[in-house]
């Protein structure tokens, strides 16, 4: 391999979006972004990654900041990078699915908003997930990435990857990402998996693995070996344990070699120096939790989601449960058909494992989520579902198996008529669309000129109730992102059966479940 131009290494620099998501809770605002927007574009990255993921519900809910206008003010600001975002297939910034309208102006907004490459997952691999959001960046002109969450299954071979990849580049995909949020990827199934897939598709193949058990920078050099050319990192000031390896690491790694990245270190370090500084005012929204950590290789369980969960069963004095909990996530995910844990599917399992723990017996409550989970709300799932667990959840109801949102009414026209003229524009009924209460609390606010960001210093710990006991609420923490569940009853439906109330996210669910004894 002597050829530069074929073998020189590009990167993605994800400082922007997912290294501050997976270290600091989302939390950096735009405006400790600006200041190194500037250095960031000379560099000559392949991509910059900085919007979508859980960066937009963190703008509305905490920062109190317009995603949109983020994302206007970044595009001015590096106008020469390609800009990257992460798009939820059909949950696009959200947690459930969208009607392809809103999916197709979501799309157009994001693209004319200065969105460039549009990465797209689907949190259960089921592509028919991914056609809306491929199609519409396709209409845009702009590059659809085809991004397959990796996990380790019985089900998920080799074989089962490269035929989605093949599937993915036949719907348009302009090129694929192997998408190991987990950072289960070990250095040589890398290797494995990096050359089934170079093999099979003719577009370039990216690889985004997260540093969570040590292992990410074997892994990135092993893929080179086998052929891929474009890695994802993250500036050194966030990066590492449940970030990414460092950029700075990956440039000195290939400098002198066939691979070179042609990038200017001093520049990347110098970047590096000042977003160390920014860092420490979002100290309150670090973690001792998102440290590497090895034991992800063995509990399949993605080092963000154990150790939050971890964190927040201690401030409920419920730390004793942790190793039930920790260990319950894997059964879950077994039964529920080896779905890859990232969002929504994190929050469907890490749910269930909590309730099954908490409530002193399994499925004794199951949340509506997992119902609509087996149901078909969300595609099809990996492998077959536990027959036992299926009949309790929804006995016999019909299971639909076509693409979620074909059973889905077109959204916008009831979003634009219901959040009326506190939408300026577009872009804020699709805010709306997307997080109906908080959207609704943020428009309200901006009109009434009195948004204010959550406090920086403010301890996370602040304003819970450190009482001993069995907890009734409790935050389950997933890669950057918060869900609350509220236990906020039990009682008994009209038939005798027992009921737990709970909220998730503030959204009632009432669990039925049969009395066993
Ligand atoms: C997200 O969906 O926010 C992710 O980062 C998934 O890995
Ligand atoms: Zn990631």
């Amino acid at each position: 391999m002597s050829d530069s131009s074929v073998s020189r290494v590009h990167l993605t620099e994800v400082v922007l979006r997912d290294g501050h998501q997976s270290l600091i809770a989302t939390r950096l605002r735009t405006d400790d972004m600006l200041p190194v927007c500037e250095s960031l574009d000379a560099i000559g990255f392949h991509a910059l990654e900085m919007w979508g993921g859980a960066t937009f519900d963190a703008c509305v809910r905490f920062l109190k900041e317009d995603p949109w206008a983020r994302l206007k003010a970044l595009k001015a600001a590096m106008p020469k990078t390609p800009l990257q975002m992460l798009l939820r297939g059909q949950n696009l910034v959200g947690y459930r699915h969208h009607a392809d309208d809103v999916v197709e102006r979501f799309v157009t907004r994001a693209a004319e908003g200065g969105i460039d490459i549009f990465r797209v997952f689907d949190a259960l691999n089921d592509l028919r997930n991914l056609e809306a959001a491929i199609a519409a960046v396709k209409a845009n002109g702009k590059h659809a990435q085809g991004a397959l969450c990796y996990t380790v299954s019985p089900v998920h071979t080799l074989d089962m990857y490269v035929a989605d990849a093949r599937r993915l580049v036949a719907m348009g995909a302009d090129s694929i990402a192997i998408k190991d949020m987990a950072g289960l990827l070990t250095p040589y199934t890398t290797f494995e998996l990096v050359s089934a897939l170079v093999d099979a598709v003719a577009v370039p193949v990216h690889l985004h693995t997260h540093a969570t058990s040590g292992l990410a920078s074997q892994c990135h050099l092993k893929a080179v070996e086998a052929g891929c050319r474009h890695l994802d990192t993250c500036n050194s000031a966030f990066a590492g344990g449940t970030s990414h390896p460092a950029s700075e690491v990956m440039v000195a790694a290939f400098k002198g070699t066939p691979y070179d990245t042609g990038l200017d270190l001093e520049t990347i370090a110098s970047v590096g120096d000042r977003l160390r500084e920014v860092r420490k005012k979002y100290a309150a929204f670090e973690s001792e939790y998102t440290r590497e950590d090895v034991s992800v290789q063995l509990s399949q369980v993605p080092g963000g989601m154990m150790s939050n969960l971890a964190n927040q069963l201690k401030e409920q004095n419920a730390l004793s449960r942790m190793r039930e909990v920790f260990d319950e996530i894997p059964r879950v995910r077994a039964e529920l058909g080896y779905p890859p844990l990232v969002t929504p599917t994190s929050q469907i399992v890490g749910t269930q494992a909590v309730m099954n723990v908490l409530t002193g017996e399994r499925y004794k409550a199951i949340t509506n989520e997992v119902k609509r989970y087996l149901l078909g709300g969300y595609g099809q799932p990996p492998a077959p579902v536990d027959e036992g667990i299926h009949r309790l959840a929804i006995g016999d109801q019909p299971v639909e198996d076509g693409r979620p949102a074909d059973r889905l009414a077109p959204e916008m026209p009831h979003c634009t008529a219901e959040i009326g003229d506190l939408a300026e524009c577009e872009e804020d009924v699709l805010t709306f669309a997307m997080f109906p209460d908080i959207a609704r609390d943020f428009l309200r606010a901006r009109r009434d000129g009195t948004l204010s960001p959550e406090p920086l210093l403010e301890s996370r710990d602040s304003g819970r109730p450190a009482t001993e006991g069995t907890p009734t609420e409790f935050v389950i923490d997933v890669h950057g992102e918060s869900y609350e569940v509220q236990i906020t009853g039990v009682g008994r439906d009209s038939g005798g059966k027992r009921q737990v109330y709970l909220t998730l996210d503030g959204m009632p669910e009432a669990v039925v479940f049969e009395p066993r004894d």
